[in-house]
Parts: structure tokens; C-alpha cells; sequence
């Protein structure tokens, strides 16, 4: 199990294993429906990107088909891509939000 001393005594193994979580990019997909401007106020709202920032990364999804928003543990990542998802389906646009391991 954890280690045994042969007398058949378990014995602890005190070093600290820890291992850093998983890391995943949210990416963001082109479509030709979506309207940059929503684009950027999507960026500006669910990835606390500045205005120029949000304006550079949409450009990057634009004319490279798809573009990476941020970072972050597999539980951030998943509600960050269900709530743009849900809020493009909401305003009536097409734009797809998807995740994958860093
Ligand atoms: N291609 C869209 C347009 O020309 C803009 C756009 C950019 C859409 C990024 C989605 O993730 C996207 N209106």
C-alpha cells in the first residue's frame, strides 16, 4: 500500500507529492456571422481583456481561424466556454467557444 516496513507495519511516506493541475487554453473558433464588435465585447467581459487586446486576439481568430483567450484549470475552462456559449446562443450569433489540454 503506502509503504510497508517488513514486520508488516505500514510506514508513512512523508515527502509532498503534489502535482500542478492540468492547464487548459479556451479557444475561440471563426465563423462569418459573428460581428467583431461582439466578438471584442465577448473577449472584454469573459476574458478581462482591455479593449486593444480584445480587438488584436479577435483579429487573430479572424484571419487565422481560430485564437487562443486565455488559460486556466479544467473547471475554470469548461464554465468560461459554457458561458460564452451560452451568451453568443443568447444574442443570436453562431461564435463557438471550445477547450484544449495546454
Ligand atoms: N469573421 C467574423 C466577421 O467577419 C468576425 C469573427 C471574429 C467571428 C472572430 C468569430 O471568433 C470570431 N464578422
Amino acid at each position: 500500500g503506502s509503504g510497508e516496513h517488513d514486520s508488516g507495519v505500514a510506514v508513512q511516506d512523508s515527502r509532498p507529492k503534489v502535482k500542478e493541475p492540468a492547464r487548459f487554453k479556451v479557444i475561440l473558433l471563426n465563423d462569418d456571422f459573428t460581428p467583431m464588435d461582439f466578438v471584442i465585447d465577448v473577449l472584454q467581459i469573459f476574458f478581462r481583456l482591455d479593449h486593444e487586446t480584445a480587438t488584436r486576439v479577435m483579429l487573430h481568430v479572424h484571419t487565422r481561424g481560430k485564437g487562443v483567450c486565455g488559460v486556466y484549470t479544467r473547471d475554470i475552462a469548461e464554465t468560461k466556454v459554457a458561458q460564452v456559449n451560452r451568451y453568443s446562443r443568447e444574442n443570436q450569433h453562431p461564435l463557438l467557444c471550445t477547450m484544449e489540454e495546454a
